[in-house]
Parts: structure tokens; sequence; C-alpha cells
């Protein structure tokens, strides 16, 4: 492990201790030498480069102070708790323990010096002192901030305040919670991370979202970070995080032994205020469920819980009926939501779990959807059955995420349709006590953002805002199923502000919009005043050196995170506080990175599904193309979502269609419905556009769709040339080892385009439009203008008459804003020159190398 393990080297005995400059500087020296494999995300802590910043940031810190750091040791239930033998992270005992020891190794890392750690304040408080704590913990944060100063940050929150006494400066980390001032740990060390000022500060932060969750799917869905092969992670595991029932080399590093991976990833969602994890996939092995795993599970929770993560599992709804649970086991009679048995099963399988995870946080519920057994099935619908587990385990103070990913052909044929029509009445419900809803309180009915699943760009579930009664989580798909893998540079975090910024138009009882209605405001409960809210992340951990298998896929982890916490920040300053923790912080470094990511999801969506064409995944892996497959089911068919025909493409959802549309407020009901108005990145999700449909740009709907795939792809050409150039600056296996993906990523790009291209040739019976596009040119070459280049196309023969010169003399862009290089010329026929053309489009920059064939004109 690099840099920060060695830095993490912490001593225990006496009042005041230090980590070793020398041990230290060994580590640093280690992680320079540019085989840093990407294992501490983005907790790498390098030393501060600028050493004007340097030396001041020295004098603003010089001593860290804790006090009883080891007061409140948190609830350990396996006794014999241990890291795996070699491990170079530890085992801490409270969260104090966690801020403290993270402080020695950031600090100790970033200002390249180990940093004295002292347990009281002593007589005066040294100047250049960092105190952390709680107003309970420590004396100095209790007479630096009162409770009312606290008061307003709530369970999460914190303060982070410079103070000057006389000639002493120190700072306050504070929180009503030891996990608060945690939070205010990190969110400082992020401070010298990313070069800010850290002194006269007056932070008050708090969560928005109380309930900032991962789910980790560990048996699918496993490209991030699976390194099943054992070239990077260990043999015999599976490829997922956490190791339960793991062969051959790696068996003795099952739980309960830690691995040094957990704690990393425990930091580093404590870093971003993630505060759960459902460990275990939403089609739900019951094993998790059984005595041996549960003691498993207790040994993850007890590593887990100083950093304020708590644990939860997915299950399955018929898991009574399991003969591993024998002699506890239920018939399929016994199912009846309303009955005791069933409650009662439930309620011991949680007491068991209690009793050794007192904060287990309960339950992740996919039930009647895609085979999942559920409460359908025996003639009981969603209310009936989450309400029976909830009203099982509500006692134990546990929740139950019910998931709201249900699609059944019989209930409507279009499957955007499906949930809301199968969940909206149960809100709706009117109560004895007249009050509506029916689901308990706590329930949290969690949705994915769109009404199909995770594609990479949906209009927003129109059940947010509709369900006024009922907890609603949003769930967000930080993995990368439909969005590259781990192959594709693509940064999720501007879809996700896109969601969370959408306008839904909503409305109270009365008709009159609510003042409050963006996406944010309906999941952090301020729209409708809900006291319980949620967001949920699909995660992408993996056994991988780097955890997420793509090095860019650790900011996808790290924006959930950010977002999660607070929705309105800015899905470029999230890039570029992760791109300083991880990369660099020189500024062209930190600026070209930025603007790689910062175009990359769009540059996807275009290259894959542009202008609202949605799901044309091939089935096997989700991750290339194939409009035309068409399975079993309908609704898992691309053909389905494509409806390519003669007369255009896309789904007609609108009221001429299958009316979808009208599931929105009326705002959006009638925006989405006419296909004047609906936004054109959506166009697809509600239309069926015909193949001369005027687009806004001026062209007919063919030609913008094919130049949307086309100026997609040299989104990620102009990515790939870009990150070259940042190799001097960068440590050499992490740059190499993108670079490899980039161009495995600019290959498969291509192939999107040219597999639905081709495909939608057939219905549309046109060529690929020339000539227009953003990066067309004309080229002279002895005194003839050339034009007709398909951007599609990898080279072009350009025949030049016996005897003439083959220079290209003139270039001729179609768009007045594209800008062209001449990289080389012929100087004799045959021969090859390139011209690049280059051009700032509504994603980013986009670049095209123009490969010119000069060969003999035998016809002419
Ligand atoms: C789909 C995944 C599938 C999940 C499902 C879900 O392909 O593996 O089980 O979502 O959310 O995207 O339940």
């Amino acid at each position: 492990m690099p840099v920060t393990a060695a830095a993490g080297l912490v001593g225990t005995g006496g009042s005041a201790w230090a980590v070793g400059r020398e041990e230290v500087v060994a580590a640093l020296r280690t992680t320079a030498d540019g085989n840093y494999d990407g294992s501490d995300l983005w907790l790498r802590y390098m030393p501060v480069s600028d050493p004007g910043l340097l030396r001041k940031y020295r004098e603003s810190v010089t001593t860290v102070i804790v006090e009883n750091a080891d007061r409140n040791k948190v609830y350990r239930h396996s006794t014999n708790l241990s890291m795996a033998p070699g491990s170079t992270e530890r085992l801490v005992e409270t969260t104090l323990a966690a801020a403290r020891d993270e402080l020695v190794r950031g600090l100790g890392g970033l200002l390249d010096q180990a940093v004295p750690v002292k347990t009281s304040p002593g007589d005066r408080i040294p100047d250049g002192a960092v105190i952390v704590g709680t107003r309970d913990s420590s004396s100095a944060v209790r007479q630096y901030t009162s409770a009312d100063d606290l008061a307003p940050v709530g369970d999460d929150g914190y303060l982070i305040r410079s103070f000057s006494r006389g000639t002493q400066r120190f700072t306050v980390i504070a929180g009503n919670t030891e996990a608060g001032a945690l939070y205010g740990t990190f969110a400082f060390l992020r401070r010298l991370q990313t070069h800010k000022p850290i002194t006269r500060l007056d932070i008050s932060e708090s969560p928005r979202v109380k309930n900032r969750h991962l789910n980790n799917w560990e048996t699918v869905r496993l490209y991030a970070g699976n390194n099943a092969s054992g070239t990077g992670g260990l043999s015999g595991e599976n490829g997922t995080i956490f190791n339960f029932a793991a062969t051959g080399a790696s068996a003795g590093r099952n739980l309960p032994v830690i691995l040094d991976r957990y704690i990393v990833v425990a930091r580093a969602m404590a870093s971003v205020g993630i505060n759960g994890i459902t460990i275990n996939l939403v089609n739900a092995d019951n094993v998790y469920l059984t005595a041996q795993y549960i003691a498993q599970e207790a040994a993850l929770a007890d590593a887990l819980r100083p950093y304020g993560i708590k644990i939860a599992l997915s299950i399955n709804y018929t898991a009574p009926t399991d003969p591993r649970f024998a002699p506890d086991t239920l018939t399929n009679e016994q199912l009846d939501p309303h009955g005791d048995e069933f409650r009662g099963w439930w309620n011991r399988r949680a007491r068991m779990l209690r009793d050794s995870i007192p904060d287990f946080t309960g339950f992740t519920v996919k039930a009647n959807s895609e085979g999942q057994p559920g409460p359908q099935d025996f003639g009981d619908d969603h209310g009936d059955g989450a309400n029976a587990i909830a009203a099982a385990v509500a006692p134990l103070g546990m929740k139950i995420y019910w998931r709201t990913f249900v699609y059944n052909a019989d209930v409507d044929e279009d499957r955007l349709k499906r949930a809301y029509l199968e969940f909206g009445y149960i809100d709706d419900e009117r109560r004895p006590d007249g009050t509506r809803g029916r689901f308990l309180d706590n329930v949290f009915l969690q949705t994915k953002n769109g009404p199909l699943d995770f594609q990479a760009r949906e209009p927003v579930h129109p059940m947010f805002g509709r369900m006024e009664n009922t907890n609603q989580a949003l769930e967000l798909q930080v993995t990368q199923e439909y969005t590259g893998q781990d192959e594709m540079l693509c940064y999720l975090a501007p879809m996700w502000e896109e969601v969370l910024k959408t306008d839904t138009y909503a409305t109270d009882e009365r008709g009159r919009l609510l003042g409050k209605r963006l996406m944010g405001h309906i999941v952090d409960g301020t729209a409708q005043r809900h006291s319980d809210t949620a967001i949920v992340g699909v995660a992408n951990l993996g056994n991988a050196d780097n955890v997420t298998g793509h090095h860019f896929s650790q900011a996808n982890l790290f924006a959930f995170g950010r977002q999660s916490w607070d929705w309105t920040l800015d899905s470029a300053d999230i890039a570029a506080d992760w791109v300083r923790m991880t990369w660099s912080n020189r500024e062209h470094v930190v600026g070209t990175i930025v603007k790689m990511m910062m175009g990359s999801w769009e540059a996807l969506v275009s290259y894959q599904t542009p202008l609202g064409i949605a799901h044309q995944f091939r089935s096997s892996d989700h991750y290339g193309p194939n409009p035309a497959e068409r399975l079993a089911r309908d609704d898992w068919s691309p053909v389905y979502y494509n409806k390519a025909d003669s007369v255009g493409l896309g789904y007609d959802r609108s009221p001429t269609g299958s009316d979808f549309t009208a599931q929105y407020f009326p705002t959006l009901e009638a925006r989405y419905g006419n296909i004047g108005t609906v936004p054109e990145n959506l166009l697809m999700w509600f239309h069926h556009v015909s193949w001369d449909h005027r687009m806004r740009s001026g062209r007919i709907f063919w030609d913008e769709l094919v130049y949307r795939y086309q100026m997609g792809v040299q989104y990620v050409t102009w990515m790939r040339l870009t990150w070259d150039s940042l190799q001097p600056s960068l440590d050499a296996r992490r740059f190499s080892e993108v670079k490899a993906k980039l161009a495995i990523h600019e290959a498969d790009a291509g192939d999107w385009r040219d597999t639905c291209v081709n495909y939608w040739k057939e219905f549309s019976g046109r060529d690929n439009p020339v000539d227009d596009g953003p990066l067309s040119i004309k080229i002279v070459v002895n005194g003839r203008t050339i034009g007709g280049f398909d951007l599609s196309a990898s080279s072009y023969t350009i025949p030049v008459a016996a005897g003439a010169s083959p220079k290209i003399t003139k270039v001729k862009p179609a768009d007045r804003a594209a800008r062209y290089e001449i990289l080389s010329q012929a100087d004799d026929v045959p021969g090859q020159a390139i011209v690049r053309v280059t051009k700032e489009d509504f994603f980013g920059p986009i670049v095209k190398n123009y490969v010119f064939i000069m060969e003999h004109d035998t016809v002419l």
C-alpha cells in the first residue's frame, strides 16, 4: 500500500505521539516512482507542491488535539476482530480515533512532516492547533463552540472555525456527534488537498439528505473493479469488494478477517459522507440471512462502524420458505403478509441481526420485479408486502427500502408506465383516520432516477413528486452498467446534477405549483415536508487495486457522495476537487482533466443513444450495441424501444401513443407530449420521429442523428489526444492504464456509431450525411475542391492526376467555428496527408484527424 498507509502507522502510548518523519518520507518516495496503482482513491495525501502554500499550511497546522479519542468505543460483536496478516490499514475502535488517525496520515503526507497529536489542550492552546471533537468529548470544543452554534448542523453536520487569541491561532472542527466531527475532519483535509485557504474559516455544513447509502450488487455487474483473473486482486476471489466465500488462495481471507481495502473504502465513504451500505445484490441470496453469514456481516459492520457506516441487507420476499433456515421455515400458505407467521419470521430474523449488529439499518427489497417473488404472487400488493416486513422490523428501529423497479406487461404495454400504476394508488389511499397513504413510516420506496433502467439519459421518473404521502429514496447507478462499464471514461455527476436540478413542476392538491419542486427538493424532503430522506447509489466497488477498475470511475463514487450530501453542488467543482485530490494540483492538469470529465457523459449519450433513443444494448453484457436484438420479452428488446420503421424512430409516449406523458405534472405532460416543445435530448423517449422531421439546428432528423453519433466519437478522440498531452505531468502507471482504456473507448464508441447508424439505415434508406457536419471540410488539391467525406470513415482516398502536386492547398470547414491544421502533407503520390479539424461543440471539444491517401488517378 502506498504512502498513506505508512504515514498512518500510529502509536498510542503516552499523551502525545507522532509518526516518524522517515516513515512518511520513505513512503512518499515509493509512490512518487510512477508505479502508484490508485489504491488510495482520493485520499492519497501527496505533499503540497507549492512551496509558499506549504509554508503557510505548516504555520497554520502544527499540532492535532483530540481529547478523549478512545472514550466512546463503538460496539464490537467480533471480539477477535483482526486485519489480515500483512495489512497496512488498521482497525480503530472509535470514530474520533478514525478522525485523529486521518489527520495524522493526511497532514503527515500533505505537509511532508509529522504532525504531533496531543490528547489535551494543556494550559494554553498551541499556535497552529487543529482541535477535533464534540462538546462532549473536548473541553476546547466546549470552550469555543456553544450548543447554539452547533444545533443547526444536526447529527451529521460540522463546524470548522478559525480562532485567533492573542498570538495563538488555531482551528476547531466540531460536530454534535463524533461522526459529524469525522466529516468535518475530512472536509478540512480536503481543503489542503485542493490547496484552498485554511485560515479565517467559518464553515457550517450539514447534509441535505439523511440516508446516503450505497447498494452493493456483489455478484453481478462486477465490471467495476473486478479482478477475478488474479492479475490485480486476489486469485480465488470473485471480484467483489467483500469476501464472504472466496476459495483457493483467498480462502483464508474471508470475513471475519478484515482486508485493507475494506478500510480504505470505509475511509473513502466517510470522506464524502456516505453513511450506509446494503452489502448484497437486490436479487438476493438468502445465505446472507444465515447464522454463519450474519457472523461475517457482524465483523464487517464492526470494521465499518467507526467510520459512521451502517450496513443493511437485500432480502428475498419468500426467504422464510428457504430450507436453509430449518427448522424455522414457513410454508407458502404462511406467507400471508397480514398474518403473524410471516411477520413473526421477519421479526425473528431481524432480531438475530440486531443482536450481532445493533445498528443494522434494515432491508432492501426487490419484489415482483424481474422474476423475484413478491406479494403479488399471493394476491397481495406492494403496500401489503412492504408494510408486513416494515411492521415486523419497526420495533427494532429498522427500515425497509422497497424498490419500485417493477414492470409487468399485464399492467400496461408501455413498461415505463407500470411503476406508478402499481404504487401510485397505494400512496393516494385514504386511511380511516383521514390521512392518506398506506405505506408505513419506516418504508422508503426506492425509485431509479428515470422510468426505465439507468440509461445514460432518461427523463426523470414521474413518481417523484407524485408520492406525497410516502418516503421516497432516489436510486442512482454509480457503477457504469449502461455507461461504458470499466472501459469508458464517463463522469456521471453532470447527469445526476441534471436529474437533481430538473423541475418536476409538481403541484399541490389544488393544482398550484410548489415553491420548491426540483427533483432535489422532492428527494431532500423540503418540497413536500418529508422528514426522512434517502439517496442510494448502486456501488462500483470491486477487488481491483484501484477499487473501481477504471481510474476515473473513482470520481463517480466521490461525486455520488458529495451530491447525496448536497445535491445543489456543481458537478464541475466536484470534478475539480477530485482531480486535485487524486491526480495533481497543477492548474493546467486540473483544467484539462476536468474538461475531459465534464463532456464525457454527454459524449457517451451522443455515440450510444442520442436524441432520446434508449436501451440499444446487447443483452449479453449491456456494454456494446445491438439495436436489432429481439428477446423473448418485448420490453427487454432493443427493437421494442427503438420502434425503427420506414417512417422514423422512437417510442410514441405522447397522448397519441402510450400516453405515458400523462403521469407527469401538467407542465411536463404538455411539454413532453408535444414534439414541438419536448427537449431534443429527450425526443425519442416520447415521440416516433420521422426521418425528415426538422430539428432546431435546421437539419433533418436523420442528418442530425448521424452527426450526433459521429460527434460523440470525435469527443473521445479529443480525450485520447488530450490525455497523451498530459503524460509529463502524471504518474506513469496510472497514465498508461488510462491511455490504454481510452484507446478501447474510442474503438468501442466507433462501434456504437457504426452498428447503430448502419441498422437505422435499413429503415431510413438514406446515406450518411456529408459536408455540413460540425467537423466537415472540403479540401482543395491541384485546383480541385473535393468533399463528401463521411465522418465515420477512418481514411479517404484522394485521386491525384499524374504529374500533379498532391499538396492540399486549401481546407474549407463547413462550420465557421471549426479550426483546422494541416498536420502533414504528401510529398509524393502515393502519399498521405493529415488534416486535424477541431471545434468546441455543446458538450466540449471535438476533433477529427482526416487521413487522406493520395493516389494516382487512373480515370482522370
Ligand atoms: C438492471 C440490472 C439488473 C438489476 C436490475 C435491478 O441489469 O442486474 O438486477 O437492474 O435494478 O439494470 O434490479
